[in-house]
């Protein structure tokens, strides 16, 4: 396959600098290399260039969110790369980056899978929901707002100005490892439908199964996946290297086992990988890791299977 790699440094969505550093730690740990070992063509586009922030305020916005006019400019520039990338084929794999970057990888999907008439579901692994909005947000940090953007939360709509944007339906967004959700993020979920499964189904019912389950549902004639792989989804004994961790995570295999599932699947046509913050990593643990992890989405195996 061809894979077009896109560093996207993105840091002021989040609550701790750092996530900046994700891309080069990525490469750092040999991704690209890793990726054409299993046989695909992989094409580095390098980090895009820094925008410069709006000179303008957003209304409702810039009082309430941290960072705004940066991160504003970065969901306008990313859009526009990811649109241009998912056009030009190939397979878009996004290096965060803070998770606000993926507004921008999301929104551009999304745009060309409407050009085309596929249907988009993304898969959200995530300690997080990511579902606030400037209303319910504790923290006004941008990255625990993203899905809720990508749903098309009216109060966010501002953030990619006037480009065209194709909002996920509620119910085309599946999160999974949720456990870290504020109160009033919960409430919207429940009001807008939105599938999650959380830690506690993870533990009670196993990766495999429900994983297997979503997957199942997906019509691959038809859906184009995203999968956004938050690295705080894992547990950070293994993970420190990132500004938001949660105790209780997926363990190493829990996390490498939905990987080759999704790669059996061969249903993915997009993925980001966040929230790697090297700063806060411990000898490159958490970014080989990383690095591991989606060479398992890309087709790693520990012994050849038959088909
Ligand atoms: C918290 C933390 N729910 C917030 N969120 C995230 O600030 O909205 N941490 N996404 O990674
Ligand atoms: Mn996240
Ligand atoms: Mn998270
Ligand atoms: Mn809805």
């Amino acid at each position: 396959r061809a894979i077009s790699l896109l560093g996207l440094p993105v840091e002021r969505g989040a609550g701790t600098a750092g996530c900046l550093m994700g891309p080069a730690a990525l490469r750092t740990a040999g991704l690209a290399d890793m990726l054409g070992e299993l046989g695909h063509h992989v094409e580095d586009l390098g980090d895009l260039a820094r925008p410069a922030p709006l000179a303008y305020d957003l209304p409702g916005l810039t009082d309430r969110c941290n960072h705004v006019a940066e991160i504003a400019a970065w969901t306008g520039a990313i859009h526009d790369a990811a649109y241009a990338m998912a056009k030009r084929g190939g397979l878009p794999l996004f290096l965060g980056g803070d998770h606000s970057i993926s507004m921008g990888t999301v929104s551009g999907i999304a745009r060309h899978c409407a050009d085309i008439g596929r249907e988009l579901v993304v898969l959200w692994i995530d300690a997080h929901a990511d579902f606030n909005t400037p209303a319910t947000s504790p923290s006004g940090n941008l990255h625990g707002m993203a899905a809720a953007f990508l749903c098309g939360e009216p109060s966010l709509r501002p953030l990619i100005g006037n480009r065209p944007f194709v909002p996920l339906p509620h119910g085309n967004l599946k999160l999974f490892g949720q456990r870290s959700i504020d109160p009033e993020e919960r409430e919207a979920l429940k009001t807008c439908g939105v599938s999650c499964t959380d830690m506690r189904m993870i533990d009670e019912r196993g990766v495999f199964p429900l994983i297997s389950r979503l997957l199942s549902e997906i019509d691959p004639r038809t859906t184009h996946l995203h999968v956004s792989f938050d690295v705080d989804f894992v547990d950070p004994t293994i993970v420190p290297g990132t500004g938001t961790s949660v105790p209780g995570g997926a363990t190493y295999r829990e996390a490498h086992l939905i990987m080759e599932l999704l790669s059996d699947s061969g249903l993915v046509g997009s993925a980001d990988i966040v929230e790697l913050n090297p700063f806060l990593d411990e000898r490159g643990r958490s970014a080989r890791l990383a690095a591991e992890l989606v060479s398992s989405l890309f087709g790693r195996t520990i012994l050849e299977r038959a088909a």
